[in-house]
């Protein structure tokens, strides 16, 4: 029998009240379960609401640059381990083990931005209007966080929030996805390893109920959430009406403009890796393709001509580019747009089809899709696939890439290949993305610039960088008078007596 694990509340692993749990299992291999998994409700939170606020007592006050020694160590073992890490990623959900070791990279590069934190926290010092008197700014934890996190990067995303929030001084409570608990437990695992006081961090387990429990506690102070538009939705305003803090990073259909004058082979490549990196599974994918007329013809032939060759199956195999989709509904869905796109009539060029045969039995594969004859109106280029489905579409100009560009209800990733720098600077001014890549695919963020973006994809807030900080953390403004009497701002304004 798999493993049963376990909950990690105040520095113990512990059972859910309700001690119902749920199955982890391969993608690529759906009979291989990695373990069972704690079913968390309302009693499970509650206990770690508890644990964690008792650690907020102590844990804010222990000095940043310590707290960021914490998550040094925490990158430091995660870079000892990142190849055991990368196999259990590989194994959990199944994306390629060069991309699982990327994943994990992602984390090690955000403990060693964040450990360095530990000793700026900057906030400003500025004038007084008022003599003998000094203001300034400084920030202060929130409070007691809830984090929930998606399966697509299952070690890096939560990375993006939790060492931000503990660098910043707040306890946590961590609920990965229910696809991915077993990279959730690791990364925990981790952090108590590098020696995290115990209720610092508390791991969940759980689906809706689970995160449901969090959104609605009226203890937690905020909520950051990645996952799909509808959950995040339904959060804002759960949060909203609570008046508690909430982040959200959530869809995207993100383009890619290929203009005449471009390097066509880089335009090709980065097309295909952002299509078909990750299997299309990542919010910065690229489902729009605009190329200039011109070109049009050769990029289609040369991207569906490598899309076919995409080497799909086990990402552990030697030479496999491509790993499965996360699990069977998502199969199911990403097969439906793909239908949908049919019956709307636009153009299979390659793919559309789940896999199947000796290679791909008990694992959730789908063909690498290329479609053309795509209209504004359809479903499959509004809507996030979150799969291996790109369209290529042609644009007779810049401009007219812009506007179909910014035509999408979201605004995650953007990028333009081409060699004229007039053209890749009005893309920078003009796209509506939190992200604008030049000569480069929508895929790569790095994790010391801000990470999110604009319209649906998320509510104003940016992960990694420094903009992670003003998630985690209060601003406080400070006035010290030392003139030694009342003085009233505003009213005392003749500062020459
Ligand atoms: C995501 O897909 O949710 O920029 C995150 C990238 C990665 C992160 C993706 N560094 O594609």
């Amino acid at each position: 029998m798999a493993k049963v694990r376990l909950n990690f509340i105040e520095g113990k692993w512990v059972g859910p009240a309700g001690k119902k749990y749920f199955e982890d299992r391969n993608p690529a291999y759906w009979k291989e379960l990695l373990g069972s998994f704690p079913e968390s409700g309302p009693e499970d939170v509650e206990k770690a609401v508890s644990a964690a606020e008792k650690a907020y007592e102590s844990w804010r006050l222990l000095p940043p640059p310590k707290r960021g020694e914490i998550i040094l160590k925490a990158g430091l073992l995660l870079q000892d381990q990142k190849e055991e890490l990368a196999r259990l990623m590989t194994r959990e959900m199944g994306k390629v083990l060069k991309e699982a070791r990327g994943d994990v990279q992602e984390a090690i590069d955000m403990a060693f931005y964040t450990a360095g934190e530990g000793r700026r926290l900057f906030g400003k010092t500025t004038t007084s209007e008022l003599k003998n008197k000094f203001a300034m700014s400084v920030r202060m934890p929130v409070g007691v966080c809830g984090l929930i996190t998606p399966w697509n990067f299952p070690v890096a995303i939560p990375s993006w929030k939790i060492f931000p929030a503990l660098i910043c001084g707040n306890t946590l409570i961590f609920k990965p996805a229910e696809d991915t608990p077993a990279c959730g437990a690791k990364f925990v695992e981790i952090l108590q390893e590098a020696g995290l006081p115990a209720g610092v961090l508390n791991l969940i387990h759980g689906g809706a109920d689970a995160g449901q429990a969090l959104v609605n506690h009226p203890r937690i102070r905020l909520i950051s959430f990645t996952g799909s538009c509808e959950a995040g939705r339904m959060i804002a305003a759960q949060t909203g009406r609570a008046l508690k803090r909430c982040s959200l990073e959530m869809g995207g259909k993100n383009a890619q403009i290929v203009m005449a004058d471009a390097d066509l082979d880089l335009a090709i490549e980065g097309a295909v890796w952002g299509a078909f990196g990750t299997t299309g599974q990542r919010c910065t994918a690229a489902s729009r393709i605009y190329i200039e007329r011109k070109i049009f013809e050769t990029f289609r032939r040369a991207v569906v001509e490598r899309a076919r060759k995409i080497k799909v199956g086990n990402g552990f195999k030697s030479g496999i580019e491509m790993g499965p989709v996360i699990n069977e509904t998502q199969l199911k869905r990403v097969d439906s747009y793909v239908r949908s796109g049919i019956e709307e009539g636009a153009r299979l060029e390659c793919g559309g089809r789940i896999l199947k045969g000796a290679a791909f039995k008990n694992g959730f594969f789908y063909a690498p899709t290329v479609f053309t004859r795509v209209s504004p109106k359809m479903k499959i280029i509004r809507e996030e696939i979150f799969g291996p489905v790109t369209c290529l579409i042609p644009v007779k100009s810049l401009e007219e890439a812009i506007r179909e560009v910014n035509r999408s209800a979201y605004g995650l990733s953007s990028s333009i290949y081409s060699r004229d720098v007039n053209r890749a600077m009005r893309a920078i001014r003009d796209i509506e993305a939190g992200i604008t890549y030049i000569n480069g695919p929508t895929i790569g963020a790095e994790v010391h610039l801000p990470f999110g973006g604009v319209k649906n994809t998320g509510n104003g807030h940016r992960e990694a960088g420094e903009t992670a900080l003003d998630i985690f953390s209060e601003w406080k403004s400070v006035f010290i008078d030392y003139s030694g009497k009342l003085q009233k701002a505003q009213i005392d304004v003749d500062g020459m007596k």
